[in-house]
């Protein structure tokens, strides 16, 4: 741990001190930091010899925020409001030199400072909302005095940052350095002495306009957006109150909400959260700086829904990619799809859409992958067709490439041990649509070898996807889980819940769409192909696939929808069918509520997790919670599924899991082992050593 005489130094260049933050590896605004910034203003400010101040970063980085990890324990001053209301009493300038980042607490101490200059690559903003909280030192009425309402709402309602250019557009910032940081914010220090420039402050600026009308449908497309986080609602507040209440009220205020969210069940699974999808860059018996094989060029096979997207997101990284399909229609046709999801995508001008397009060279040659360092295999869903295609690529790939296949089911082992050399072989589980979703579940075969796997995780990473490692099994960790989901959907539809009534309940939950949307959003035939394949039968899903209802692309499936629209629409002959079913098998339907459509589905689901920490399928139970959230759109103020497990408490999850066994005669969803023994002894997920 840094001692506090060296995380803030001192240096002195003319009359101006420069006080240097110097707390790897982000800055963060530990109590360590904070005290030895206090210390060293007050020694700056009482020095006749300094005529004015600069805070910089002594590392690539200004401020990353508060210390995350310090939040749920006591506070000890000085607290960053203390910092910044020393700043703004101090009798000479001080100035902020931004270079990397200056989030949350970071801008705050910025915007306590008179004057802010920044790097053109820096980038600003106040990210608390993806904490579950608000801003907590003046952001939420210091940040529309200099930006207006509206953007202060985008910015501190929505958490992403902006560049210093914007910034600088918008009056957050007062200068961007032409130069070095350091140089410029000496000449800017310089200058607003001899100058006798005004001591800034931005709480004396007047309140920004109330704008009443931006405000009501700012509010109303929050609460679409916002699927029950309680944050965002509360940012609005806070953001809002600086047009009617004055600085200080506004402060008091936004004081009273953060200590509230602090303190909550969100904002805790919000910092576990933080750090579960750091933690999930870690391989255990990797380095974490592993050398990585550079990627100059891809190229991927199959031009379909997946290969389409995947090729997508080569491009947008600037990787050249070839897109190769066996047929011209078929590659014709996935083309234009990419052309489509790009001229859709707001803000790309007709310029930026070509560049990308360009970097997507099309070909029917399956020679073509010989120029790629890594190839990804995303041709139809049958192993045979796979082993194929890889005994076929052992032989035209670069010595050295990665070979990957996009696989969500098939077993990787078997698919790398058609070739010669299965230690080249790994899955890169995208997730539908791959151009949009984060997750890509790295899937580690027994025989990949350690810097192909470091290779993968690194590209994944420039792809800006987040990679999570996992092992092989029947559809890894995020579609084996789904599947114990799908079948107590199935379970419920019998007993009695609608369609409608389960996607209610889990919407209600916090997911963006409920499973049985979902399911004919994408199309309810793979399915039920597959389901054949296996010999397995879901007498309501099969039935309704039997009547022709494949979801939206036949206008019916678990809804009904009118042509040309994807509203779904809950649908009497849906209701029929499964009635009719429920007769013949004899089970009497009742009505069932959110919450049991709640437990019966989301349990289970845990259980599946805990059998695949069993078989160290998954690294750790958070790695599971990362792909829920970032694959599934499990809201993430829950956590994720094992979070929210050990929330409820292991030991009512396993008795709730025993009675579903007894009640339903499924042997399926007794407690598996680990979480019988770790309810026994009174533990969670989160006492399971990592390491
Ligand atoms: C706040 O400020 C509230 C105020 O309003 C209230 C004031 C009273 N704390 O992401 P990386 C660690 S709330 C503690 O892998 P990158 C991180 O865990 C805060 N630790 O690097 C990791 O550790 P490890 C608002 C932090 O280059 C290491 O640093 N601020 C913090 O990809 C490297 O991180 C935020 O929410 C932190 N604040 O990205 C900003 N930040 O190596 C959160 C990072 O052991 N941070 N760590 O795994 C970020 O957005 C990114 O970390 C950043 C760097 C862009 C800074």
């Amino acid at each position: 741990m840094a001692g506090a005489a060296s995380v803030v130094r001192r240096e002195v260049k003319g009359s101006v001190a420069f006080l240097k933050l110097d707390n790897p590896p982000v800055n963060a605004m530990s109590h360590a930091l904070r005290a030895a910034l206090k210390q060293a203003l007050d020694a700056a400010i009482a020095d006749h010899n300094v005529s004015a101040i600069v805070l910089i970063g002594a590392g690539r980085t200004f401020i990353a925020g508060a210390d995350i990890s310090e939040f749920g324990k006591p506070r000890a001053e000085p607290l960053t409001p203390t910092l910044i209301a020393t700043i703004e009493a101090a009798p000479k300038p001080v100035i902020a030199a931004i270079a990397g980042v200056a989030f949350g607490g970071g801008l705050e101490l910025a915007m306590g400072c008179h004057y802010r200059i920044a790097a053109p690559d820096a980038r600003v903003g106040q990210p608390e909302v993806k904490l579950g909280l608000i801003p907590g030192a003046g952001g939420t009425q210091r940040l529309p005095r200099l930006v207006g309402l509206a953007k202060a709402l985008d910015m501190i309602c929505g958490g992403d940052p902006i560049t210093a250019a914007e910034a600088r557009e918008l009056g957050l910032i007062d200068e961007i350095a032409p130069g070095p940081l350091e140089d410029a914010a000496a000449a800017m220090a310089e200058r607003l002495v001899r100058d006798k420039a005004p001591l800034r402050r931005v709480r004396d600026l007047p309140g920004p306009k109330a704008e009443a009308e931006a405000v009501t449908r700012y509010r109303s497309g929050l609460d679409r957006r916002r699927r029950g986080a309680i944050a965002p609602l509360r940012c609005a507040e806070t953001v809002e109150a600086s047009a009617t209440l004055p600085f200080d009220q506004g402060l008091a205020k936004e004081r009273d909400i953060f200590i509230e969210l602090v303190g909550s069940e969100q904002a805790k699974a919000q910092r576990y959260f933080f750090f579960a999808e750091r933690a999930a860059a870690k391989v255990r018996d990797l380095a974490d700086d592993a050398p990585a094989a550079p990627v100059a060029r891809a190229a991927v096979l199959g031009a379909g829904t997946m290969g389409g997207g995947i090729a997508m997101c080569f491009a947008n990284a600037g990787i050249p990619v070839t897109l190769i399909d066996t047929g011209r229609e078929a590659l014709e046709r996935g083309l234009a799809t990419v052309r489509r999801n790009y001229q859709s995508a707001r803000g790309m001008s007709e310029d930026e859409v070509e560049r990308r397009m360009k970097l997507i060279a099309p070909s029917l040659d399956w020679g073509d992958v010989g120029a790629a360092d890594v190839v990804i295999e995303a041709v139809f869903e049958d192993l045979a067709l796979k082993q194929e295609v890889f005994k076929k690529l052992d032989a035209i790939t670069k010595p050295g490439a990665i070979v990957a296949t996009n696989t969500s089911y098939q077993d990787v082992d078997q698919i790398a041990a058609a070739t010669a050399h299965p230690e080249r072989v790994l899955g890169m589980h995208f997730f539908s649509p791959a151009n949009v979703m984060r997750l890509v579940e790295v899937v580690r075969g027994a025989k990949t070898a350690k810097p192909v796997l470091a290779s993968a995780l690194a590209l994944s990473r420039k792809l800006r996807k987040v990679p999570v490692t996992v092992g092989v099994c029947y559809g890894f960790v995020g579609n084996r889980m789904l599947s114990l989901r799908s079948r107590a959907v199935e379970r419920l539809l019998l007993e009695g819940a609608l369609p409608q009534e389960i996607d209610a309940a889990l919407v209600g939950f916090g997911f963006p769409m409920g499973p049985l949307a979902a399911a004919d959003l994408a199309g309810l035939d793979v399915g039920f192909r597959a389901r054949k394949a296996r010999g397995t039968v879901f007498p309501i899903a099969d039935a309704i696939c039997e009547a022709g209802r494949f979801g939206q692309k036949t206008n019916a499936g678990y809804y009904h929808y009118e042509s040309g629209s994807r509203a779904p629409l809950a649908d009497p002959e849906v209701e029929r069918i499964i009635a009719g079913i429920a007769a013949r098998m004899g089970v009497r339907r009742r009505t069932i509520g959110a919450a049991e459509i709640v437990e019966r589905t989301m349990l289970p689901m845990v259980n599946e997790g805990a059998r695949i920490l069993e078989e160290k399928i998954a690294q750790r139970p958070s790695d599971i919670d990362v792909i829920w959230v970032y694959g599934y759109g499990w809201p993430v103020y829950r956590g994720g599924p094992m979070f929210y497990a050990d929330s409820i408490g292991l030991r009512d999850v396993a008795a709730t899991l025993a009675e579903q066994a007894r009640k339903l005669d499924d042997a399926a969803l007794a407690p598996a082992p680990l979480l019988a023994r770790l309810a026994g002894e009174g533990k969670g997920f989160h006492d399971l050593v990592d390491g």
